[in-house]
């Protein structure tokens, strides 16, 4: 993807390879400036911990000796650090120095920690463009790696090259939040399969089962063969359409107590799986035992009958 008018080039800088400034230089903050290197921007470089700026500025970065030179040597400045306190304790001394700069923040946080500093950027006279990164360090700048964006979406349009040098760049609206509510969202999906892989992993394991073997025999061909009814359960979810096809959740409550009690006979916690068989039980109970899986999302909502705090 790339600038409408110039293919390859930003609207701001016309070029491509404009200067940015990043600030923080953990695993994450040092790929975004290593792909910005390698796409041949002048990149100036700060981090609270001088030394981890060394890799970088034998890679060619410039690196700055306080934030407020770091944020004047570019028109775009993007932050990755740890959270939200840490953009609030790098970014609150220089304020002053922000106006008129795109400030892209990709450090991870909730949607109200992106409006909340959204509405002080824009107080201080910045284009604020909140971010989520979707990808570990060594995907950025290769293909996989998805960031989404929200907030200012002339910023976000001046500087959409630059910032395709991480990856796809999806813009999701002038909502500062909303990258960060799809960011939480996207997580939570991939938290929820690492703890069904931890937890299956562990039970393979009871009988001397290597992980390896299981995960590439069996478990990797099994999530992918289920991820494919997805796209369906969604559609029935926003129809609002819970009526059993197939698997009706009185089934799985009996179902999911031979998980629970064949995982404490082989001697393992059940602490990654419990929650949903008792979101399940709960179901169950309400009367909703007709219904398929996808109806549990009802118990979720707060204020929705029977959600925990209903
Ligand atoms: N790494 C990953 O897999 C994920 C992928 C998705 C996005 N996340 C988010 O990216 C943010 C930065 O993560 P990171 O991987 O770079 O994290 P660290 O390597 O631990 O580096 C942390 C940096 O934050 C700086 N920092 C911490 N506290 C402060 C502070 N009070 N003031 C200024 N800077 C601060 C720290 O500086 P230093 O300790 O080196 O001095 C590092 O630069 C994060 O939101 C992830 O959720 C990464």
């Amino acid at each position: 993807m790339t600038d409408s008018r110039t293919p390859g080039t930003d609207k701001e800088t016309g070029t491509g390879t404009g200067p940015v400034t990043v600030l923080g230089l953990g695993a994450m903050g040092t790929a975004l400036a290593q792909a910005l290197l390698a796409g041949g921007h002048e990149v100036t470089v700060w981090n609270r911990t001088a030394a981890r700026a060394e890799p970088l500025t034998a890679q060619g970065a410039r690196a700055a000796d306080t934030v407020e030179e770091a944020v004047t040597a570019s028109p775009l400045v993007i932050v990755c650090v740890l959270d939200d306190a840490a953009v609030r304790a790098t970014l609150e001394p220089v304020a002053a120095t922000l106006a008129d700069r795109a400030l892209v923040n990709l450090t991870n946080g909730t949607p109200e920690q992106a409006r909340a500093t959204a509405a002080w950027a824009a107080g201080h006279g910045a284009h604020y463009v909140d971010g989520g990164i979707m990808a570990i360090p060594p995907m950025i700048g290769h293909p996989g790696s998805t960031l989404l964006y929200s907030g200012a979406s002339t910023a976000f349009e001046a500087h959409r090259v630059t910032l395709e040098r991480f990856g796809a760049a999806t813009f999701l609206g002038t909502d500062p939040g909303v990258a960060a509510l799809h960011d939480l969202a996207l997580l939570s999906g991939m938290y929820g399969m690492l703890g069904g892989f931890l937890h299956a992993v562990a039970m393979v394991g009871t009988e001397g089962g290597k992980a390896a073997e299981f995960t590439t025999a069996l478990l990797v061909p099994w999530l992918r063969t289920m991820m494919t009814a997805l796209p369906e359960f969604a559609r029935q979810m926003d129809a609002g359409d819970f009526g059993a096809r197939d698997s009706n959740l009185a089934m799985q409550a009996v179902g999911f107590v031979n998980i629970i009690e064949g995982s404490r006979a082989q001697g393992l916690r059940t602490d990654l799986i419990e929650p949903m068989r008792d979101l399940i039980d709960r179901a169950v109970a309400q009367g909703k035992g007709g219904e398929d899986l996808q109806g549990l999302i009802s118990l979720l909502v707060p204020g929705a009958s029977g959600a925990p705090d209903a």
